[in-house]
């Protein structure tokens, strides 16, 4: 579909206005795309999260929720952290709590003023959900989202050239 590219690099070198990132409730960091983006973004953005967990979600943030922050040393303007389901656990919602992720992060895009935004393969790693399931539910969200926003321009970067397979096998069968 016109407006989304798929491809093999890594998310923390995207020159687009948003890069979304993987997070988990705490917005205090993590592994995996979590901790690339806070080690490459540097402590700026640790420290908005901070401010944001402080006065917004005490409790942390809820799955399928987005927030941004600035994206300090990255070549982006801002990171949307967003919480992906946990797939041993989100039982019957899975593909809801997904679509919500893609959903909320394009919307916190759209009221940032951005054009452009990519996204990691949101809870296929860590959280453990099988990475062509969750490549459907993240096209389709995209692909609802970009019916009405013409305007946006979104990528879905993975770290591997399986990764990327998958997902492209995966969204041939939609
Ligand atoms: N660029 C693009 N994709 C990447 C990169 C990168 N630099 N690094 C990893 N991936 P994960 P989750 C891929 O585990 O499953 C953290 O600890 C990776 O291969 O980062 O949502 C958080 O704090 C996988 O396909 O996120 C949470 O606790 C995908 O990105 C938890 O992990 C997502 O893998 C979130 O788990």
């Amino acid at each position: 579909m016109k407006n989304i590219n798929l491809k093999i690099a890594d998310i923390t070198q995207e020159d687009v206005c948003a890069v979304v990132n993987a997070a988990n409730s705490s917005l205090l960091g993590g592994g995996g795309v979590d901790g690339a983006i806070h080690r490459a973004g540097g402590e700026q953005i640790l420290s908005e999260c901070k401010k944001l967990r402080a006065s917004l979600h005490p409790d942390g943030l809820p799955t399928g929720e987005a927030v941004a922050t600035t994206a300090g040393n990255m070549r982006a303007k801002y990171v949307i952290h967003t919480v992906g389901p946990v797939y041993s656990s989100c039982k019957n919602r899975c593909e809801e709590l997904l679509a919500n992720c893609y959903i909320n992060s394009l919307k916190a895009a759209s009221e940032l003023k951005c054009h452009s935004i990519s996204f990691p393969a949101i809870s296929t790693g860590i959280y453990g959900y099988p990475k062509g399931e969750a490549a459907k539910v993240a096209y389709k969200s995209v692909k609802s989202f970009l019916e009405t926003n013409q305007s946006m321009e979104v990528n879905f970067v993975f770290s591997s050239k399986e990764s990327y397979d998958i997902f492209a096998d995966a969204v041939k069968e939609l």
